[in-house]
C-alpha cells in the first residue's frame, strides 16, 4: 500500500521511492494531506525518536530529510491549493557572526517534517533581521542555532532586540545548537532549548501549545 512505501521510503531515506510511492499515493485518490500526516510526518517523528536514542545518526537523518522533501515537494503545491492548516509559522537562523548551517538546516527540515511553515533566514543573521523578520511575517516562533562560544551572547542580543521592539510577547523563542543548553535558554531568557533536531519539533509544538 502507498502510504506504507511512502513511510518505508522516507524512513530509510530513499528519495527517488519516496517520490515515486507519492505520486502512486495521488495517483489512487489519496489525498495530499493524508500522505503528509499519515506517512511523512510519522516517518520523521520516527526518525526524531530513532536518532534521540542513538539508533540513527546526523547523516541518516539527513538523507530522510531528504527523502521527505522529495515528497513534500510533489505535495506542497496541492497542500497550498487546499489551503490545509500548517502547524505553525517559524522563523528560524544562525545569530550574527556564525556561519554553521547544517544542524539549522537540519532542524528546519525536521521542523517542515512536523508540519511547520519554515522561513530560513539563513546564516550571519543580525538581530534587526530577526526583527523584521518577525514584524513582517509574524511567526508563532523564532528558532536560533549558535555553534560558537563567542556568537551564543548574539542569542541574548536578540532576544532583547525583540523586546525593545515590543514584539518578544508574541513569539515563543527555541535555541539550540552544540554550546548551547538549557540552562543557556534559561539565564537568557528564551522559551525552549533542543538538543537535537530529533526532539525539537515535539518542543517547538509544546512551546506553542500544539503537542
Ligand atoms: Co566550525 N567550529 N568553525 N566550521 N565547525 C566548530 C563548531 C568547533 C566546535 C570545531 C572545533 O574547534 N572543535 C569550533 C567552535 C569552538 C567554540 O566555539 N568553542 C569551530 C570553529 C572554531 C570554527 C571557526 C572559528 C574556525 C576558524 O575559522 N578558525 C570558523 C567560524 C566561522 C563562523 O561561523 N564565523 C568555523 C567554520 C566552519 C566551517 C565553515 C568550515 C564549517 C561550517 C559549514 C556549515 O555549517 N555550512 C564548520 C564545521 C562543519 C564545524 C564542525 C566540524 C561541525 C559542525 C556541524 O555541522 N555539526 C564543528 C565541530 C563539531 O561540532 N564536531 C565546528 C553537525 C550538526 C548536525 O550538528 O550543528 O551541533 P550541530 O546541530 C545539532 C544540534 O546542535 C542542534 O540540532 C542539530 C542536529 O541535531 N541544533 C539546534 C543546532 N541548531 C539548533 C537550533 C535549534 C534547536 C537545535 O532551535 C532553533
Amino acid at each position: 500500500m502507498s502510504l506504507d512505501n511512502i513511510y518505508d521510503a522516507v524512513l530509510n531515506g530513499k528519495a527517488a521511492a519516496a517520490a515515486e510511492a507519492t505520486n502512486a499515493a495521488l495517483a489512487e485518490g489519496i489525498l495530499p494531506q493524508d500522505i503528509l500526516h499519515k506517512a511523512c510526518i510519522p516517518a520523521m517523528t520516527e526518525v526524531g525518536r530513532l536518532f534521540e536514542i542513538g539508533e540513527k545518526f546526523v547523516p541518516e537523518m539527513l538523507i530522510a530529510a531528504r527523502a521527505m522533501q522529495a515528497a513534500v515537494n510533489i505535495l506542497k503545491p496541492l497542500l497550498v491549493a487546499a489551503d490545509i492548516q500548517s502547524a505553525g509559522k517559524v522563523v528560524i537562523g544562525t545569530v550574527a557572526g556564525d556561519l554553521h548551517d547544517i544542524g539549522k538546516n537540519l532542524v528546519g527540515m525536521m521542523l517542515e517534517g512536523a508540519g511547520f511553515e519554515i522561513i530560513d533566514l539563513g546564516t550571519d543573521v543580525s538581530a534587526a533581521q530577526f526583527v523584521d523578520a518577525v514584524k513582517k511575517h509574524q511567526p508563532d516562533l523564532v528558532g536560533m542555532s549558535a555553534l560558537l562560544t563567542t556568537t551564543m551572547p548574539a542569542i541574548k542580543t536578540t532576544i532583547d532586540a525583540l523586546a525593545e521592539a515590543g514584539v518578544r510577547g508574541q513569539v515563543k523563542v527555541i535555541i539550540g545548537g552544540a554550546p548551547v543548553s538549557q540552562d543557556f535558554a534559561t539565564k537568557v531568557g528564551a522559551d525552549g532549548f533542543a538538543a537535537d533536531a530529533g526532539s525539537a519539533p515535539r518542543i517547538a509544538k509544546t512551546l506553542i501549545g500544539a503537542a
